[in-house]
């Protein structure tokens, strides 16, 4: 990731399908992977911008690995998909208008569209929960400094005692230097297993 390697998967379903959204890649639905860099001459610096407890911070902004991108549309609706792809600082998006029409996060699409004023996202995060009211799914949540947060988890599938799933702090130098746990989901009564190797990582 500090070389500015950093992807993201478009999910669509049924649901999402049925949806009057945008979805021609490229045209009128377009990924948008914001990171914060340094450059160093051609190359990206991470020597610089290092906060103890935060982790780096880069001078410039970065969207799908281009700096100062845009991308020309018209009065058609576009989608954008947007991705906090950085590795600690907290992106806050909006619109002249202050009105930013919102259909999904994280969590999947929205049991209706709402219209906050901004969209903050930290790392990871696709979209912050805009007013308590939309309340729903989440799959990466901002925890400010000092403030807990208690997540409720629900497992449909069958149990599987031998392969874990991982939880972690998305800012890259917590995770690096620890904060990041498995958990194996299993049966009543069931043990976990052992976990198979993982050479390399
Ligand atoms: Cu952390």
């Amino acid at each position: 990731m500090q070389k500015g390697l950093a992807g993201m998967f478009l999910l669509d379903d049924e649901r999402s399908g049925r949806l009057a959204l945008p979805k021609t890649y490229g045209v009128d639905d377009l990924p948008v992977l914001v990171q914060d860099v340094t450059f160093d001459g051609a190359d990206l610096d991470h020597g610089h911008g290092f906060l103890a407890n935060t982790g780096f911070l880069g001078e410039r902004t970065m969207v799908n690995g281009t700096l100062a991108p845009y991308a020309e549309v018209g009065d058609e609706r576009v989608r954008l998909r947007l991705l906090n792809a950085s590795t600690a600082r907290i992106h806050t998006f909006g619109f002249d208008d202050d009105r930013f029409p919102l259909v999904g996060t994280d969590g999947g699409l929205l049991a209706a569209p709402a219209a906050p004023n901004r969209v903050q996202l930290s790392p990871g995060e696709r979209v912050e929960r805009p007013e308590p009211a939309l309340r729903g799914r989440k799959d990466t949540v901002a925890v400010p400094v000092g403030s807990t947060v208690r997540i409720a988890l629900r497992f449909d599938g069958p149990s599987d005692p031998g392969t874990p799933y991982m939880y972690h702090c998305h800012l890259l130098s917590h995770e690096d230097e620890g904060m990041m746990g498995r958990f194996v989901v299993v049966d009543k009564g069931q043990r976990a297993g052992a976990p198979p190797g993982h050479a390399g990582h």
